[in-house]
This record gives structure tokens, sequence and C-alpha cells, in this order.
């Protein structure tokens, strides 16, 4: 059977490339964000979102992060550097060990303790599947987590953590949760054509990374750090992979690719 990717040194980063060829390519994701090689540019439009917290309601523990699938096409994103309209599927969190590490992009090397993803795919496709074989199929937007103020919103989802504890566990939240809260109030952000950030690191996605990050609290990022990697029946020690500690990829060279600056 083969490995299992994931974030130590025998399933880590440095090995996707193996099982999954496109990680090896040249428009990889996350990259380090320099402010000195950007191109600014005045978007014709904003970004849009309307999101439907009804519908952000299953809960999983994947075994490398927690996820919220939002069930139903009606929560939507567009605008800025988009053509037409891309439907919101998941979102996701990354974080590291420590708070000077977890977010998988960098602003001129800097890190910060965390980075939600809120996942989306372009509706002129069938399917996310599909939408994930082309360039312009997929736009995530990331946002930045500093240590702070405890995050009300995200606070829905961080109490039914430990019920999902173990991976493959789900459940279904019983409040809404409005993704668009985990949105900064300044919508500054940087563009860029790149990849999924996890296997098969496809380079399926318009990124938008928010410049400025919001707070969480260091309970919430405790209890990010408590989840656990493997199966609830598989805790012998033999096969014990222990708390999702770290789940970010280091980021990757920018290339040819051009970083936009949206103002
Ligand atoms: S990330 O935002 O670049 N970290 C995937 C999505 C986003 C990122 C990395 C990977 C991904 O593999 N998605 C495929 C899994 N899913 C779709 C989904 O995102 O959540 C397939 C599925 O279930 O059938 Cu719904
Ligand atoms: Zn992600």
């Amino acid at each position: 059977a083969s490995v299992e990717w994931g974030y130590d040194s025998h399933n880590g980063p440095e090995t996707w490339p193996i099982q999954y060829p496109q990680a090896a390519g040249e428009k990889q994701s996350p990259i380090d964000i320099q402010p000195v090689n950007l191109k600014t540019l005045k978007m014709n439009k904003n970004l849009q979102w309307k999101y439907i917290p009804e519908q952000c309601e299953e809960l999983f523990n994947t075994g490398t992060s927690w996820k919220v699938h939002v069930n139903g096409k009606g929560s939507e994103l567009a605008g800025g550097p988009l053509e037409g309209t891309y439907v919101l599927e998941q979102f996701h969190c990354h974080w590291g060990e420590k708070d000077d590490e977890g977010s998988e992009h960098t602003i001129d090397g800097q890190r910060f303790a965390g980075e939600l993803h809120l996942v989306h795919w372009n509706s002129k496709y069938s399917s996310f599947a599909e939408a994930a074989e082309h360039p312009d199929g997929l736009c995530v937007l990331g946002v930045f987590l500093k240590p702070g103020n405890k995050h009300g919103e995200l606070d829905k989802i961080v109490a039914q953590l430990p019920k999902v504890e173990f991976k493959n566990e789900r459940l279904y939240l019983t409040e809404p949760v409005d993704p668009a809260l985990f949105i900064p109030e300044d919508n500054g952000y940087y563009t860029y054509q790149g990849s999924l950030t996890t296997p098969p690191c496809s380079e399926c996605v318009i990124w938008i990374v928010f410049k400025e990050p919001v707070e969480i609290s260091q309970e919430q990022l405790a209890a990010f750090r408590n989840m656990k990697s493997n199966p609830r029946e598989a805790q012998m020690p033999s096969n014990y992979n222990g708390c999702v500690r770290r789940n970010y990829r280091p980021t990757l060279p920018v290339g040819q690719r051009e970083v936009v600056e949206a103002m």
C-alpha cells in the first residue's frame, strides 16, 4: 500500500511529488508574497460574496485538518480578478505548533499563526472535480490568523472539535456559521495564479490572500493543535499518529508568475 500524504518527515511536502507529480510544477502554492515585486492594479469590480450560513453544515476531521462542507449552491463569490461566479464548497484551516508558524502564505517572509481557506469552484464547470482540472477552476480566499481576541463565529466550530477529535469523524453543525464573518474588515488583497496546497497540488487556483489578519484566541489555536490525525480505533502505540500539530506547506518559488496587489 502507498503511504498516505501528511506533514511528517516520511510523508511530508518534500515527498508529495513522488505520488503527485503536479506537486513539482512551476505554479505551486503557497508562495512568499514580496511587496517589492508586486504589480498594483485598480480592479474594475469589487470582490463580492453572498454566503448562506445555513448551508455551512457538516464538520469533518480529515486527518490533516478540520473542514466545514457547504451543501447546496447558493453561496457565491464574484468580482475582483474573477470572471463569472464561484460557488463555496468548503472551508478549513492550516496552523503550526507555535504562534510564529502556521500560515501557508507569507508576507516578506513573515508567517502568521494560521491561515483559513474558503474554497470556491467556478460555476461554469459541472462539478468541483471538473473545475479542479482547469486553471480558472477554483478560487481560494486566504485569511491570515493571528493570536488575540477569541473569534466568535469561529468558536461555533471550535466548540464542536472535541466531537470530531479523530480522523474521519464528522457531525452536522446545529448552529449556522457565517463565512462572511471570517473576512477581514479591510478588503485589500493580493492575487495570483497557483495550486492546491495539498495533494494532488493541481494548478487550478486563483488565489486571493487578504492583507489584514483576523484574530483568534490561544484557546482556539490550542483546539486546532489538539485534533488527532489517526482514526479513533487506531490508538495503539504501533500506529499512533498523534495530533495535527502542524499542517502547512512551506512556500514555493513564484517563478514567472505575476503577483497583483488589488486597489
Ligand atoms: S487548499 O485550499 O489549497 N489548501 C483541496 C481543496 C483546497 C485545498 C487543497 C485541496 C482538495 O483536494 N479538494 C478536493 C476534496 N474535495 C472537494 C473539497 O474541497 O471539499 C472533494 C470532495 O469532497 O469530494 Cu468536498
Ligand atoms: Zn488550505
